[in-house]
């Protein structure tokens, strides 16, 4: 008689704007992993698109984001950011330009977005460079901005730009991408760069990794 199976791992990865989401199983006595193909699809627009991080939910639905440059990407209604707001990836700044970052929580079968939403100011957003699901299901983000008119929070640690290159952000929206439930910059006048993610304690308080220029 076969065995039942002892473990069934859903492993979702990223390439460019493209998830591919596989299984694998393991029998009782079975050496080897058996891996399959759920399914792959791409997601992005006419610019430069990339996915760069991804959560399973425990639903088995998906949870991916990035720095997308592309308008016109879908979003859901009350969306905390329904339209693209990063500069014109046009414009250069040698190299520094344009990006919102954009979030999608894509379905199990992977055939539909549930919920999806810009995030971002008027200059580039790069990465999300980390990103997590709290207690609740929120999602949390971390990337690094040159917007001076990101959206922060009332009592927020650091509500204005700190200037320089760049600062860290890090932004907590509900799980249907609808509320902003708070966004803080992580910065000083020298330039911020996200390295090494985010991560939780046990509190849901967050932990942002990253460099600072600033003495
Ligand atoms: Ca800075």
């Amino acid at each position: 008689m076969r065995q039942v199976a002892v473990g069934l791992v859903v492993l979702a990865a990223l390439a460019g704007g493209g998830i591919v989401v596989m299984s694998a199983a393991q029998d009782v006595g079975e050496p080897e992993m058996a891996f399959e193909l759920d399914w792959a699809t791409f997601l992005g627009g006419e610019s430069r698109d990339r996915l760069r991080e991804v959560i399973v939910h425990p639903d088995g639905s998906i949870v991916v984001g990035g720095p997308f440059k592309s308008p016109g990407m879908p979003v859901s209604e009350g969306a905390v950011q329904r339209e693209y707001a990063g500069d014109d990836p046009a414009l250069g700044h040698g190299g520094i330009y344009g990006g919102d970052a954009y979030l999608a929580h894509v379905s199990a079968d992977g055939t539909e977005i549930i919920a999806a939403t810009y995030f971002g100011g008027s200059r580039q957003e790069r990465g999300v460079y980390g990103m997590l699901l709290d207690s609740g299901g929120n999602v949390v983000i971390g990337g690094a901005t040159r917007s001076p008119d990101l959206p922060t929070t009332e009592g927020s640690y650091r509500p204005a730009y700190g200037g320089g290159k760049a600062d860290m952000y890090a932004a907590k929206l509900s799980p249907d991408l609808c509320e902003l439930l708070w966004c803080t910059y992580v910065g000083t006048p020298q330039e911020e760069w996200p390295r090494g993610g985010i991560a939780p304690d046990g509190d849901d308080n967050v932990l942002i990794v990253g460099g600072t220029d600033s003495p």
